[in-house]
């Protein structure tokens, strides 16, 4: 008897861990909406197969009386919807709630991201919060990044407690109620700051730690502007325009470093920026890698680069032995604090795609103070270079 008690003490202290330990990154659950709900999914070819009343999705609590779960081929009038992963998502229309609780460690920071495809609406956004968190944004889904009609998203929010709600809502007042974005594919990711290494003051400069990125995400993931936000699902960086920049993986672009790296879009409206830690008066060398991402970007490609008051615009020329090259610049610092900024030159769109943007590619970036005894000059990008080249060969 005493045996099962301690079993059933230590099944039960398992159990217990077990529900308390924090949530996994990845998809929430049914954060792919393909599950099915009680009943079935409705018909996509049958317009008017309207379920009556507030709808049940597994996983998820709902609010409001325009919350539907779309299939792909499933029609709006005359248009077709997008459904951005699978075969099923869910229409969120006017004032359309979906949220769902979880466990999440106290204090840490985690991106949430998601794919949202727009319908009908002139001006569609989404009210991203996580209650109760003060965490909330709205983020614009008026402009479409992609030919596909769809796109990803990423934000951050940090925990002030273990329960939380993650909470997705469509603060819309349209004409026809259902019109409103369709949302997919909602995942989280806890962020780890990563640690600075010594030679270079950059955080995160090679962009390894970010959001939540799908094996098959192959659009990348837009993040939007974080200025006023005090979290981000970057980071060390801010995105201090109104339009964003894009993080993409190595499985489905061609990345200078590493697993990840940022996609500069927009020409001057999609703007990258980190204050790093300098001391006044003292030189400095900013360097990075710039390149194609392989998705076909029409040329010409460059890179505007800001440290303290110095700045440059970088083209990038092709190179049949490589996919990026590294460039740089010394400033001198006038202050404890140094913003380091980039942006693309130009408004850039795919050679196939025009109504898709794309851009250089930004990795790898780097802040170190010169020695006093040797002043690191540019040449020693070449050198490095040179060095890697021979080693990789
Ligand atoms: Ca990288």
């Amino acid at each position: 008897m005493g045996r099962c008690a301690a079993a059933a003490t230590f099944i039960l202290v398992f159990l217990g861990l077990n529900l308390a330990s924090a949530i996994e990154d990845g998809l929430l659950v049914n954060g792919d909406f393909e599950t099915p709900p009680a009943g079935g999914f409705t018909s996509a070819n049958n317009d008017n197969d309207i379920v009556d009343g507030p709808i049940s999705i597994p996983g998820w609590q709902t609010n409001g009386t325009n919350v539907e779960l779309v299939s792909s081929g499933q029609k709006q009038g005359a248009m077709i919807l997008i459904i951005p992963g699978g075969t099923h998502a869910v229409r969120l229309g006017n004032e359309a709630q979906i949220s769902q609780d979880l466990k999440v460690e106290k204090g840490s920071v985690y991106a949430v991201t998601f794919s949202a495809a727009r319908t009908c609406a002139q001006l569609e956004s989404l009210n991203v919060s996580v209650v109760p968190t003060r965490a909330s944004s709205a983020v614009d889904l008026q402009t479409v990044y992609t030919d596909q009609g769809w796109d990803s998203y990423a934000w951050a929010f940090e925990a002030d407690e273990e329960d939380v709600k993650l909470v997705l809502m469509n603060p819309g007042m349209e004409e026809d109620p259902t019109c409103g974005p369709i949302i997919d594919d909602v995942a989280v990711k806890k962020m780890f700051i990563p640690v600075k290494p010594k030679d270079n003051v950059v955080l995160n400069g090679d962009f390894e730690e970010g959001p939540w990125l799908f094996k098959n995400e192959s659009l990348g993931i837009l993040l939007p502007t974080n200025i006023d936000e005090e979290t981000t699902p970057l980071p060390g960086w801010i995105v201090e325009s109104n339009r964003a920049v894009r993080y993409v993986d190595s499985y489905h672009f061609d990345v200078p470093q590493g697993k990840r790296a940022i996609e500069l879009l927009s020409g001057k409206e999609g703007i990258i920026s980190q204050m790093v830690e300098t001391t006044p008066k003292k030189e400095y060398t900013l360097s990075f890698s710039m390149g194609q991402g392989g998705d076909k970007c029409k040329e010409p490609l460059a890179i505007m680069a800001f440290a303290g008051d110095q700045a440059q615009n970088y083209h990038y020329t092709p190179d049949s032995n490589s996919t990026f090259r590294r460039e740089g610049l010394n400033f001198t610092a006038k202050a404890d604090r140094t913003r380091i900024a980039f942006y693309s030159v130009y408004y850039n769109t795919q050679t196939d795609h025009m109504s898709s943007l794309c851009g250089p590619m930004l990795d790898d970036v780097r802040v170190w103070g010169a020695s006093s005894s040797s002043k690191i000059g540019l040449g020693i990008f070449g050198l490095c270079f040179s060095i890697l080249l021979f080693f990789l060969v």
